[in-house]
């Protein structure tokens, strides 16, 4: 970003950055942005604050909205188990059938329209870990601004993942309203493949891990951390990203969920599995809450798309922990001593792995190690 604001520009932005409510960061940031002189030089600065005005003016009205109307009462639930799912679709595509079917949660199940009013959660089984999942109302056409639509939207966002519903007998059309209302309230379902990932640190500094190419200056990137108070993150470049990219990333404008597409009442129609890739060039599981045929296949599919791997601990001599830990795919050893216990991560000296990871049962591994779904570890102190 270049430095050679006027002070009055720079005054504004000191204060943009510290205001605390939305009405004050638009206020000010309205006023930074009219200081700015408009030259080619600070083009790139202007367009990024203009598009963020917009979000900040956006959440304000989403923020009036709450208050206003809707009842108070929010949808969000405790999350419990290895991941939170919350199941969406359109009126009547079986939401409730299908967590009626997967768990023993009962939700009322019938034809007709927006039966389900307030979500219900309920416990599946897979292998040895839980998931929870939730029945939720219905996705309606321009739900950000209706009653529940924000309710909905703000579950959706606080899940670990969805599994995307739709009647078997118009997959396509329901795919499309799906994605649609969901880009519209900035929830992706698929991962950007030129991103910035951030992760804050407790020290250590900025650590930038270049798997792709930037394509803007690095000093503007250290600028815009310094800006933001980052002193100390792991970032990881991946794809050709710009500046946006790292502002995106910064403010998480986008919210990326995975998905797991399931095509209900594959019993009215046996084809709508391959009519569904042929169109929209997704994979998806045919279900049939009627007949239980494909219901097996999700947990394992759920399990896929989430991306996490479950790690065994162990003592020395001691037996292998029952309750797997659940961690994101491409855990570290070490990773694994800080959430056992500081001690064991403060004093670590090596660890003995048996499982997918490693050559062979019991080999010794370094701190860095990746684990892999079924490992057993063994963490050794000096
Ligand atoms: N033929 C057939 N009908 C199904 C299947 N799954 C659900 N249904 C029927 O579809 C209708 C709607 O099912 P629900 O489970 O209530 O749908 P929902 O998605 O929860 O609906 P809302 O709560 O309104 O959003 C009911 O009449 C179910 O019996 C299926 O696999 N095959
Ligand atoms: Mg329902």
């Amino acid at each position: 970003m270049p430095t050679n604001l006027p002070p009055q520009a720079r005054a504004a932005e000191k204060k943009y950055m510290e205001a605390k409510t939305l009405q004050e960061k638009i206020k000010y940031l309205q006023e930074f942005l009219s200081l700015i002189p408009e030259h080619k030089g600070t083009e790139k600065m202007r367009g990024h604050l203009r598009r963020r005005l917009a979000q900040l003016k956006k959440e304000l009205e989403e923020q009036k909205k709450r208050k206003t109307g809707g009842g108070d009462t929010s949808f969000s639930i405790k999350k419990e188990g290895a991941a939170q799912i919350a199941i969406i679709g359109l009126t009547g595509c079986g939401k409730s059938s299908l967590i009626t079917k997967l768990t023993n949660a009962k939700s009322e199940v019938s034809n007709h329209p927006f039966t389900t009013k307030d979500p219900v959660p309920g416990m599946m089984q897979y292998e040895d870990i839980q998931f929870q999942l939730i029945d939720t109302p219905a996705i309606y056409e321009g739900m950000e601004n209706g009653k529940w639509g924000s309710k909905l939207l703000s579950l959706i966002r606080n899940s670990d993942g969805l599994i995307l519903l739709l009647d078997g007998r118009n997959p396509v059309e329901q795919y499309n309203i799906i994605v649609n209302e969901l880009r519209n309230a900035g929830i992706i379902l698929e991962r950007k493949v030129n991103r910035v990932e951030i992760e804050l640190t407790s020290g250590g500094g900025i650590q930038i891990k270049c798997m792709g190419r930037l394509s803007c200056k690095i000093e503007d990137v250290r600028e815009l951390l310094k800006e933001r108070g980052i002193r100390n993150a792991i970032i990881k470049i991946l794809g050709e990203v710009d500046l946006e990219d790292f502002i995106e990333a910064l403010e998480q404008t986008k919210t990326y969920k995975p998905a797991l597409i399931l095509i209900n009442k594959i019993d009215l129609n046996p084809n709508a599995v391959e009519e569904f890739k042929k169109a929209i060039g997704k994979e998806a599981i045919g279900v049939s809450t009627a007949t239980g045929e494909g219901l097996s296949k999700i947990g394992e599919s759920l399990f896929k798309i989430l991306g996490i791997v479950r790690v065994y601990t162990k003592e020395p001599n001691g037996e292998i922990a029952k309750k797997p830990i659940i961690v994101p795919m491409g855990t570290k050893v070490i990773e694994i001593a800080k959430i056992v216990h500081s001690h064991l991560y403060k004093n670590f000296k090596y660890a003995k792995v048996w499982g997918k990871s490693v050559n062979y049962d019991g080999e010794r591994v370094g701190e860095d190690h990746v684990l892999m779904d079924g490992d057993v570890v063994e963490i050794r102190i000096k």
